[in-house]
């Protein structure tokens, strides 16, 4: 089981942020950023290649209700699903990073060079 299920099912702790009966939201325990919070969903789903865009729709509506808690809706923020080995995921369950409370940089994403013919 992954260590976000068991957040889920309350055999480890987590900093809640919010919380309804298809998703919870907690603070990163490993924060790249002044706020770096995790929207997760609270069923097995291993990243954004199975979810289905109702599960999405439900989603979309709790990262906006977690934004405005954060109050990260005027400034902004970044939005982030890593997708497996390449998008660097780590954690298997589906989960949205939501990191701001800052001016966050926009370079060093890629180990090599981006394609000049793009
Ligand atoms: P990713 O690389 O996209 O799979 O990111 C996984 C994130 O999960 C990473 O930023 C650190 C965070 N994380 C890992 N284990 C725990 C944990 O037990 N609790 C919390 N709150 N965050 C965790």
């Amino acid at each position: 089981m992954s260590i976000f299920l068991k957040i889920v099912k309350g055999e480890l702790p987590c900093n809640k942020v919010l919380e309804n009966e298809d998703f919870l939201a907690f603070h990163d325990i490993n924060p790249k950023a002044p706020i770096h919070v995790l929207a997760i969903p609270k069923i097995e789903i291993k990243s954004f290649n199975e979810v289905t865009p109702e599960i999405m729709a439900g989603m979309t509506k709790f990262i906006h209700e977690v934004v405005a808690k954060l109050k990260l809706d005027e400034n902004g923020y970044r939005l982030i699903t890593n997708v497996g080995e390449d998008g660097g995921q780590e954690v298997l369950h589906l989960h949205f990073h939501i990191l701001g409370g800052s001016k966050l940089r926009w370079d060093h994403l890629a180990d090599s060079e981006p394609k000049k013919s793009i």
